[in-house]
């Protein structure tokens, strides 16, 4: 049987084309899944502690507030959202039930919600307006909702893990659309009858699996985030997304809290660091600390010592009696923004000449220019070290060093350092750090240069880089 010479072209041209594509490198260890890549990818949400402790000062409400006592004035969700999106947030999580048990819903578990409450005569619904709201701005919703309850009877006995649920499924069965996160408070103190409960993690988080399976689930040990281990805003400079969570349950039962600010190198479970921290002193709004609302420089160490060390930042902006975001807050939140704009407006890597080895075509140095995340550098398997240089054509500026790692293969490197070529064509060490991640950004003197090196010193596997940006922070002055 003759072919026809095309035919035969054809089939000759496929298999060398074949022959010629290099495959990525396989997944390390714990990788995310795509919903956990994109979570990563939101950077920055909007935490709003509100609720009867914005009305009585309390940090914990006791349970026993009045209903009536929830009295916002002039509640305008749009107003948190708005804020939220013009200071760069993609997401909003609210307390809908703080540990006093108050519903900011009209839970049919509780009675102790919106529905007793005189505000509105009973028929308000802040959750429906906040899902409303980022709906219409098109930010992610999210939710807190704490197992511990100082108001519901049952508390302490099995029978309030079922409410639990129950309580749950009020929220997620999808009556306020699709929720991104949702926020599980490992605290578990005493209830009404001074009993504390047992709780059922394993049941708590296969309810939101099954009603919000898109949904990553916060607590401590995770399973879809963790805790980055304090409320100062600071994740570990080492920073590993991967956590050992066998034997470990959010709450008492969670790893020292240096391991949730480290994660673990190799571990079995990938849980990224969420970093949540308030504007101000307290979670909830007060009057008194208006004057304490964290300053645009602190704002900036806690961007840098966060989603600049391979964590989500979770900034607390609570809402005042009214139920709008108080005007010193937002003001500074749009300070914030400015400020960050400002510092990353110009990439001054652009335009350089970027040399290294590579696992072959597709995996090009020069990919951590590309601004693309899915196009990155990659070494062959056998590769755990490796540098990459960048010339410039004319001496570059800058302070802040910017890299990525592509997480969907895991997170891989484990040591680096940066050096930069002096005048005198000497390289200099400029900054030595541990982890990547799928963010971070180096803080180093400012230096000016012609030429800088990238110095992967080890690696857990070969090495995937998807940036390597470089700016000059002018605003921010290190204490
Ligand atoms: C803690 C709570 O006890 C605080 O009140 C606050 O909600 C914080 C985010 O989590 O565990």
């Amino acid at each position: 049987m003759k072919y026809p010479r095309i035919l035969l072209s054809l089939l000759t041209f496929l298999l060398t084309a074949a022959a010629c594509t290099v495959r990525p490198p396989l997944p390390f260890g714990a990788c995310p899944t795509p919903q956990q890549v994109a979570w990563q990818q939101m950077e920055m949400n909007l935490f709003c502690h509100f609720g009867p402790n914005t009305f009585t000062g309390a940090e914990w409400g006791d349970g026993t507030e009045p209903e009536d006592i929830f009295q916002p004035t002039d509640l305008d969700c749009r107003q948190w959202v708005e804020t939220a999106r013009a200071a760069g947030f993609k997401g909003v999580i609210l307390t809908a039930k703080h540990h006093d048990g108050f519903c900011l819903w009209p839970s049919p578990e509780s009675a102790h919600t919106v529905a007793q409450s005189a505000w509105r005569d009973g028929q308000g619904d802040v959750l429906h307006e906040l899902s409303e709201a980022c709906a219409a701005e098109g930010l992610r919703f999210g939710v807190y909702i704490s197992p511990w309850d100082r108001n519901d009877p049952r508390y302490g006995s099995p029978a309030y893990n079922e409410a639990f649920v129950r309580t749950l499924e009020s929220v997620l069965d999808g009556r306020y659309g699709p929720v991104f996160e949702q926020w599980f408070d490992g605290a578990c103190g005493e209830g009404p009858t001074g009993r504390r409960q047992v709780y059922d993690w394993p049941l708590f988080n296969a309810t939101v699996e099954r009603l919000q399976p898109q949904a990553v689930i916060f607590s401590d040990v995770g399973p879809g985030c963790r805790w980055v281990g304090n409320e100062r805003g600071e994740a570990g400079r080492t920073n590993w997304s991967t956590l050992a969570v066998d034997g470990f349950e959010p709450g008492a039962g969670s790893p020292p809290v240096e391991v949730l600010n480290g994660g673990s190198p190799g571990a079995p479970h990938w849980a990224a660091a969420e970093t949540d921290v308030s504007i101000r002193p307290g979670w909830f709004w007060r009057a008194s600390e208006t004057a304490q609302v964290k300053r645009v420089q602190e704002l900036l160490q806690i961007y840098y010592e966060s989603v600049g060390r391979n964590s989500l930042l979770l900034l607390n902006v609570p809402p005042d009696t009214r139920g709008r975001i108080d005007a010193v807050d937002s003001l500074r939140l749009m300070e914030f923004r400015a400020a960050l704009d400002a510092v990353f407006a110009i990439d001054l890597a652009a335009g350089a000449t970027v040399s290294g080895p590579s696992r072959g075509r597709g995996f090009a140095p020069a990919n951590v220019l590309s601004g693309d995340y899915d196009s990155y550098w990659a070494l062959p398997d056998d590769r755990t070290t490796a540098s990459l240089t960048l010339e410039f054509p004319e001496p570059r500026t800058f302070n802040r060093i910017l890299l990525q790692e592509y997480i969907p293969l895991g997170q891989r490197i484990a040591a680096f350092h940066v050096e930069m070529l002096t005048p005198e064509g000497v390289w200099q060490e400029i900054a030595r750090e541990t982890t990547v991640g799928y963010k971070r950004i180096v803080l180093t003197p400012t230096v000016t240069t012609t030429a800088l090196r990238l110095v992967i010193d080890d690696a857990l596997a070969c090495p995937t880089l998807t940036r390597l940006a470089l700016y000059h922070d002018t605003v921010y002055c290190a204490q």
